[in-house]
């Protein structure tokens, strides 16, 4: 018997999006994150938050349900920083976020800024990271992202990851009083380059985890093309695979639409599109971008 599963509902002032059981698959977009981008950190540092204002709008335009914020600039006071750009990014989308930092005080004001139920990013199995983090997710009545790895490792092998997180899952329901519905489990999906097997194990580690706990699960997808030409058809195969061992959501770039179409194929031919109106909608959409495109030119 496999366990139920798992349903989690994050929300902005206005919407909800639920994650798991038969719902679509959960398109985290990924932009809004200053990390290797040099001109967007200067602005960030200067104070100037306009260029989120543009990632914001390509990511909703693109086909995101929820956007990944992170605010991790170097030399800069990130709690602020996070805090204003959660409170700007709410009055540009109703979409509800992501708040993405490795810094306990910027997950708090970020917390604190945000209205509605969030998406904590991330907490690891480290005791430490468990112990500041859980808190302020209970205490903000959030969801929570949680990654397998330890202090000293990032285990590769499936049996390893599922130990860890059955310690996730005993600490923050039994310790935290956190529901087993608001942890989703980002399982780590490792660079293909790296090394070819690492599709595989991520695939297993995900069906347990699914088959276990019936846990929701998130991940970076763009991880496993790494290093790797043609990353779209890569992270989009990858995505499809995925889907179908019990990924509910993806950290993504929702600007590529060839990945976008292939995450909407494979709820469809999963019964997680109801009556394919997500797909038809689409389809009508790019139609509808098409003409106007053909009648701008004549
Ligand atoms: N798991 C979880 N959270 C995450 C990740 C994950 N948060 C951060 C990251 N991974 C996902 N977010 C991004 C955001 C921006 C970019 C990539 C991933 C990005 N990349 C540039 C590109 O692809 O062109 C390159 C930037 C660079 O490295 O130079 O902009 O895995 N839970």
């Amino acid at each position: 018997m496999s366990a139920p599963l798992q349903e989690t509902k994050i929300r902005s002032a206005s919407k909800e999006v639920v994650l798991g059981g038969m719902h679509r698959f959960c398109i985290i977009g990924e932009r809004i994150n200053p990390t290797g981008r040099r001109i967007f950190q200067d602005q960030l540092r200067a104070g100037d938050l306009s260029a989120i204002e543009r990632d914001v709008k390509a990511q909703v335009e693109g086909g995101a349900d929820v956007l990944d914020v992170n605010m991790g600039v170097p030399l800069t006071d990130e709690a602020e920083l996070l805090a204003k750009a959660v409170t700007m990014i709410q009055s540009l989308t109703d979409l509800p976020i992501c708040i993405d930092s490795s810094v306990v005080e910027a997950l708090e004001a970020g917390l604190s800024a945000y209205e509605g139920r969030a998406l904590v990013n991330s907490i690891t199995a480290e005791d430490e990271r468990m112990e500041q983090i859980l808190p302020l997710v209970k205490k903000y009545d959030a969801a929570v992202i949680a990654l397998p790895n330890d202090v000293d490792e990032i285990p590769m092998e499936p049996d390893k990851r599922l130990m860890l997180v059955e310690k996730i899952v005993r600490v923050a329901t039994q310790e935290y009083g956190i529901a087993l519905e608001d942890i989703v489990i980002d399982p780590l999906a490792m660079p293909i380059g790296a090394d070819t097997t690492n599709g595989l194990a991520t695939l297993e580690t995900m069906r347990r985890i699914r088959d276990t706990y019936g846990l929701n699960m998130t991940c970076g997808s763009s991880n496993v093309s790494f290093g790797m030409p043609g990353r779209h058809t890569l992270n989009g195969t990858f995505l499809s695979m995925a889907m179908t061992a019990g990924l509910t959501s993806a950290i993504m770039d929702a600007r590529t639409p060839e990945v976008v179409s292939t995450v909407k194929a494979t709820d469809l031919l999963l019964g997680h599109d109801e009556w394919g109106s997500e797909w038809i909608m689409r389809h009508r959409q790019a139609q509808k971008a098409a003409q106007e495109a053909a009648a701008a030119v004549t």
